[in-house]
């Protein structure tokens, strides 16, 4: 059956606002959620967190494969309607709840200018400091130098991307998009995986200014990889 947000385009008139808080599964300590939360608070949508425990391997027990076959976070219910994958959670908020179009612009241009970063946090970014991140923070026993290596490697494309002659203020273009809150997470927090940031200033000042967004939230930090006193 097809749930009622999937016919917005038959059904143009449907509220702006969800009809109650919007549930997130999610683990505080993933990336992958904090851009969910952080989008859900960016567009002062209400919502309400459910804890999925990673660790105890909640997230592969069938009550939760039910909502997410693929069994990872974050997933969320919005209303009777499942979505599962943090960038298709971004798309779907953008495109159901901002209105205006400006976390994702709807021209074709500026719609594949923010696709071609939700690319790089599904790819180098989620490989890269995410990885290395998470062999630090859950003490995995794998070398990982690999994943340091491919974080250095898209932290140097993207100081270049944002020092470049065109280079504008955030990922996609002059204002903030999903494209930004998509790929914040794990550049800021890449320290805790031994991926330093000192070397890109141009990477600092755009995480600065993602940070400094009206109605932004951080993910908590942990004392780890860098970070450890
Ligand atoms: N493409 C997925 C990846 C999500 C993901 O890797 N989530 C992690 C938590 S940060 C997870 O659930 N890992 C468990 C697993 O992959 O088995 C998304 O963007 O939501």
């Amino acid at each position: 059956m097809t749930h009622p947000a999937e016919a917005q385009v038959q059904h143009p008139v449907l509220p702006a606002r969800p009809a109650r808080p919007i549930r997130v599964y999610r683990h505080g300590l993933s990336g992958h959620c904090h851009r969910v939360e952080l989008m859900l608070h960016l567009l002062d949508l209400p919502y309400e967190t459910i804890d999925i425990d990673l660790v105890a391997g909640e997230h592969k027990q069938p009550a939760f494969l039910t909502i997410n076959p693929f069994g990872q976070l974050p997933a969320i219910d919005d209303d009777g309607l499942v979505i599962a994958d943090s960038n298709a959670i971004l798309t779907y908020l953008a495109t159901r709840y901002d209105t205006g179009g400006e976390w994702l612009p709807r021209d074709a241009v500026g719609a594949a200018k923010v696709q071609r970063w939700l690319s790089v946090a599904a790819g180098d970014l989620a490989f890269g400091p995410a990885a290395a991140r998470i062999v630090v923070l859950f003490q995995r026993p794998v070398d990982a130098s690999a994943m340091i290596e491919r974080a250095a490697l898209l932290l140097s494309r993207t100081e270049a991307h944002l020092t470049a002659p065109q280079a504008t203020p955030f990922l996609a273009g002059h204002r903030a998009t999903i494209a930004d809150i998509a790929c914040y997470a794990y550049l800021a927090h890449a320290p805790e995986g031994n991926v330093s940031l000192t070397p890109y200033p141009a990477v600092r000042a755009w995480l600065a200014r993602v940070a400094a967004l009206p109605r932004f939230i951080p993910m908590a930090s942990t004392a780890c990889g860098l970070n450890a006193a």
